[in-house]
């Protein structure tokens, strides 16, 4: 027993701190570093606790497609007049009514539906909208080969207006938080609020997110570029060319290609594995495919978290001011050595203005 200094011993037991070899959930690690954001309280751990529980119910399909229904499309086509697969549907309504029930979400905009979708817009407490695609990558869903859930979170704006564009057509430099779930032969949750970038494996037989790579770092210089080279023909003069400078051995090594289809995956393993990804512009999609909001803005954040960098091929695309919300953009993301070269060869942010 411990003896109290002014009396009788005390009848409990010293607080027990916990132990840092233990497992850090990643609502823990949330909870400790919202510290960092200003006017951040529960709240915000509590919005991410929506994208946490979305993407694990979102998880458990995706593990069990194959058995059930679900497989194929719905029968419906999105906003971009693409076939909706069933999945995209269920991923979706699993984040709008989970993120539904957080006070603090004033908006919410999904790559499945056309126009932005007002939560608790107009209530005092509402502080963040939240831009996400529910299950990029799902024309993959088929072959059983990974798909994965990208989102970014936007304060409200400092102004005090209420208007829709102000609150969700932000450009990527001011996301609070940004990141991804890969659902992989593992399913990873991989987030940043700008203080590193970090990774949690999901513990099936414990229902959590479990730290599992701490301040990720995306290697100077790696051995992998990452591109439909299909399309190679219709790329843009210095794009081809910079593509042959690869193959050719101008980065000093011998480079592998690895292409999957689907960009969280592939941009999951440029970012621990380092070389280069580029989505670019092409003869049906000039101005490049992939959607800025939610897909080229979380990716662009953790690259530059993560020591890499990420540009449109004219902009760092976190300085692009958005004006719709489902605004497409070319992206060419990857390491330091990767993207000094493209930029030599296509150009990009000036050296100064890198981050
Ligand atoms: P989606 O949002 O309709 O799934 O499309 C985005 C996907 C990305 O995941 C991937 O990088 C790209 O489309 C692949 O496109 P392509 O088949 O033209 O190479
Ligand atoms: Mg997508």
């Amino acid at each position: 027993m411990t003896a109290s200094p002014a009396g009788p011993p005390a009848d409990f037991d010293p607080p027990r701190r916990p132990d840092p070899a233990t497992l850090l959930t990643v609502q823990q690690h949330i909870l400790r570093e919202q510290d960092r954001l200003p006017g951040a309280g529960g709240e915000f751990a509590w919005l991410m606790s929506g994208i946490t529980l979305a993407t694990k119910m979102i998880a458990a399909r995706v593990r069990r497609a194959g058995l059930t229904d679900l497989l194929g499309a719905a029968g419906n086509t999105n906003v971009q007049g693409e076939e909706q697969q069933k999945l995209d549907v269920y991923a979706n309504d699993a984040l709008l009514h989970a993120l539904s029930w957080r006070d603090s979400v004033g908006f919410v905009a999904s790559e499945e539906n056309e126009r932005p979708v007002a939560v608790h817009h107009g209530s005092p407490a509402a502080k963040y909208a939240v831009v996400f695609d529910p299950l990029d990558g799902s024309s993959n869903i088929d072959v059983n080969v990974s798909v994965g859930t990208t989102f970014s979170v936007l304060r409200r704006p400092a102004d005090g207006r209420q208007d829709v564009s102000a609150w969700v057509l932000q450009p990527g430099r001011v996301q609070v938080a940004a990141g991804y779930v890969l659902y992989g032969s593992s399913t990873m949750l991989v987030y940043s609020i700008g203080n590193g970038v970090h990774g949690f494996t999901l513990d099936p037989s414990v229902g959590a997110y479990v730290l599992s790579h701490e301040g990720i770092r995306m290697p100077e210089q790696g051995r992998y570029y990452s591109v439909n080279e299909a399309y190679a023909d219709e790329f843009p003069g210095p794009y081809r060319a910079f593509l042959g400078h690869v193959r050719g051995g101008g980065l000093g090594r011998r480079y592998a290609s690895r292409y999957i289809g689907s960009m969280v995956a592939d941009f999951h393993r440029t970012l621990l594995k380092g070389g280069i990804f580029l989505y670019p512009p092409t003869a049906d999609s000039p101005g490049g495919k992939l959607r800025l909001l939610y897909e080229a803005n979380p990716v662009a954040f953790l690259a530059e978290q993560a020591g890499g960098r990420a540009t449109d091929g004219a902009r760092r695309v976190l300085d692009v001011e958005p004006a719709s919300v489902h605004q497409r953009t070319p992206l060419v993301v990857g390491g330091r050595t990767e993207m000094d070269a493209f930029e030599r060869f296509v150009g990009g942010p000036a050296a100064g203005d890198r981050v």
